[in-house]
């Protein structure tokens, strides 16, 4: 299911050279650190530890770099943005090898992305895209969010016959999983004039946000006509099946409830029938990410964009599935 680097590298009409430019251009291409033989060193800021899709996807990338001996300054910015941009300002202090960050949201990134270029360090976006010009980074490997959205529209649709009310949590405001998963999910919807959402409101991609959300929506006149809910995470949706116990409701059964993971807790979840479907966001990418830092400082092409293959699983599959999950 995985891609491979090497044929997509092949495949690619990629235009980057190794190296993001700036000053050092030359010393990226040459691969200054594999050149001497020095350990390579990269700068990662991680956004937090918001999920289990968070935490597996943290997992993936410290294990991958221990494996390749490559040295990983790791920084936790506990969702907030300006503490991503400290830390991106301090690994051009540190002169890393490579800069590797997630960003929290879209915006706010031209500055901070400049002042990085210009001291001539490559940057490898993971996971979510920054708000800027594709000349700022190497490469971005994430998911297409999207599609997630347009996934879990289709499945829900499908389901429901083309009628329902649905309540919406949405992930982090501003963030590029929140604002396509919504995209594409809403997209699909259109193409069914009997089904939609009722209600929105964000849960930050955290499972005790999540439940507040879905209190509130239940406590409404409004949220109460709702038959379906889309999360945009598997954790949100498992907050809101608390939420919908303590209501007095079935999960799965009064509510029939999609979300977008695929983490194992979501699997129990659709195995206990109280959640119906997750479509898959896959957060495995560490031999991605250091196959494009090693391409990176051997000075290697790359393509702008490698997005990662996924698939959706729904409560028929969830027990067959469970021992093949690895987050
Ligand atoms: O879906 C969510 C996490 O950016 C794809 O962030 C990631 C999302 C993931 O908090 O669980």
């Amino acid at each position: 299911m995985k891609l491979h680097l090497g044929m997509m590298v092949a495949a690619s009409l990629a235009l980057a050279v190794g190296c993001s430019g700036g000053k050092d251009q030359d010393a990226g291409q040459e691969g200054a650190g594999a050149k001497s033989g020095k350990k390579i060193v990269v700068g990662f800021s991680q956004i937090g530890a918001e999920s289990g899709w968070r935490t597996a996807n943290t997992e993936s990338i410290k294990s991958e770099a221990a494996k390749r001996g490559i040295e990983l300054r790791f920084s936790d910015a506990q969702q907030k943005q300006e503490n991503q941009i400290k830390a991106l300002r301090s690994f051009i202090a540190q002169k890393v090898d490579v800069i590797m960050f997630s960003p929290v949201v879209e915006a706010g990134w031209g500055p901070v992305m400049k002042e990085i270029k210009d001291a001539g360090i490559p940057v490898i976006v993971a996971d979510r895209r920054p708000d800027v010009g594709e000349d700022m980074y190497v490469t971005f490997i994430g998911s297409d969010f999207v599609e997630e959205g347009r996934r879990a529209a289709r499945w829900l649709a499908k389901k429901m016959n083309g009628k329902a009310n649905i309540l919406e949590l949405q992930g982090t405001p501003g963030s590029a999983p929140a604002i396509d998963r919504k995209k594409g999910f809403e997209e699909v919807l259109r193409e069914h004039p009997g089904m939609k959402i009722v209600l929105s409101q964000s849960g930050d991609f955290t499972r005790a946000k999540g439940k507040e959300a879905m209190e509130a929506f239940l406590k409404s006149p409004v949220g109460r006509t709702a038959n379906a809910l889309f999360a945009h995470n598997d954790d949100m949706a498992l907050g809101a099946i608390q939420a919908i116990e303590e209501a007095g409701l079935k999960p799965g059964k009064d509510i029939i409830i999609v979300s977008i993971d695929g983490v194992r807790g979501a699997f129990e979840a659709m195995i206990a029938g109280k959640l119906n479907c997750t479509v898959e966001c896959n957060p495995i990418i560490g031999p991605q990410l250091f196959d494009a830092v090693e391409a990176v400082v051997a000075g290697k092409p790359l393509p702008k964009r490698i997005v990662v293959d996924e698939g959706v699983f729904d409560q028929s599959v969830a027990a067959k599935e469970l021992p093949n999950r690895k987050y």
